[in-house]
């Protein structure tokens, strides 16, 4: 194990006292907010401002920065609520969500990403879907934009390093992309590979991790409802350094499931080795399920800096269990001894 690899992760919780923050949102707030959204699911005229949805939540009362690779064309006038789906918690700055990445390919330094991926060429994109699968698939990006309607879904992202975002993200469900090819009763798993590009990708000359990023799933985990194959943030096309043109995010999990600028999907009948597990198995184990009670071996997972909360000095939040998803996902993991399997 080289030193570079144990650079990821290097956050460690300061020492700071954890206060007990209630994520508790006022009901008045709460019922607020589902009417604004459920009105703005039915204001389907809203969507003739060049396809883009209407004053979105994320506008109202939050800086909405249009600054980015501009407006996600597919986006519908459609906003839509799956249970758990939409957290009330303060949306983290824009700015923050675009500059401070972890996207190793084009460099391990938060800010590299940003800084680096205008090289990455999203256009044209072509994801392969195959394995353990009746139609296999190869889609371009103007097939998958439209392949199902995109939904908003506000999620928490909990980075294994000990930090927190709360990120609007645009896409559907990832469900609705693997019934297109029609698994297998053998597909167990589902395996996920990043585009690795020496030519645009910058960070591929280092050997942090072995390159393509793969990640995966057991099938269950990925046709869950929560299970987002996004394609942008804040209303806009995915920004090139959170994993443009279309990235996972799997809200109960830490960050480093949620693979970026997918090329390639294969659904497999055993286990998969992701990057992580394969550079440290003792530290990154398959499920990496977040939870407050199974440290990291290096660090607490109990609690979590919230970026764009203030400086380092900002008391640190609780981590909830599955990251607040667990009336969601908890039955995914029934009888399974969460120490074991981590
Ligand atoms: N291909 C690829 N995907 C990746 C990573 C990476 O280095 N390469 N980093 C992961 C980690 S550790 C996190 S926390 C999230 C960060 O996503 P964000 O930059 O959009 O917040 O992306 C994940 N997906
Ligand atoms: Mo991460």
């Amino acid at each position: 194990m080289s030193f570079v690899r144990t650079s990821h992760h290097l956050l460690h919780p300061d020492s700071g006292c954890t206060l007990p923050e209630h994520e508790v949102t006022p009901q008045a707030v709460y019922l607020r907010r589902r009417q604004l959204l459920q009105g703005l699911a039915g204001a389907g005229a809203l969507a003739g401002a060049g396809g883009l949805i209407g004053a979105p939540a994320w506008a109202q009362g939050q800086a909405a920065v249009v600054k980015g690779p501009g407006k996600l064309p597919a986006l519908a006038a459609q906003r839509t609520a799956v249970a758990g789906g939409v957290v009330m918690d303060k949306l983290t700055p824009y700015d923050d969500v675009t500059t401070y990445n972890n996207f190793y390919e084009f460099g391990t330094d938060k800010s590299d990403p940003a800084r680096n991926a205008h090289t990455l060429k999203t256009r044209p994109w072509m994801v392969r879907i195959e394995g353990e699968v009746l139609k296999p698939l190869t889609l371009d990006i103007d097939q998958l934009l439209k392949l199902a309607p995109m939904e908003e879904r506000i999620y928490r992202l909990r980075c294994v390093e000990g930090w927190s975002m709360v990120i609007p993200w645009v896409g559907y469900s990832l469900a609705s992309l693997l019934k297109q090819v029609q698994p297998t009763s053998k597909a167990k798993y589902v395996e996920f590979y990043t585009l690795a590009d020496a030519k645009q990708m910058p960070g591929l000359r280092s050997s942090v991790l072995d390159w393509p990023y793969v990640e995966g799933l057991r099938m269950d985990e990925a046709m869950h409802p929560l299970t987002l194959m996004a394609f942008g943030l804040y209303g806009e096309v995915m920004p090139k350094q959170n994993g443009a043109p279309m990235r996972l995010v799997v809200p109960w999990k830490y960050g480093f499931k949620s693979a970026k600028s997918i090329v390639r999907i294969r659904l497999v009948e055993r286990e998969p080795v992701s990057s992580w597990t394969a550079a440290i198995p003792r530290e990154y184990g398959f499920y990496s399920n977040v939870n407050p009670k199974v440290d990291h071996p290096r660090w607490s997972q109990a609690t979590e800096r919230r970026i764009g909360e203030g400086g380092l000095f900002t008391p640190r939040r609780p981590t909830l269990m599955f990251n607040g998803y667990e009336a969601q996902v908890g039955q995914l993991y029934a009888g399974m001894d969460l120490r074991k399997y981590y």
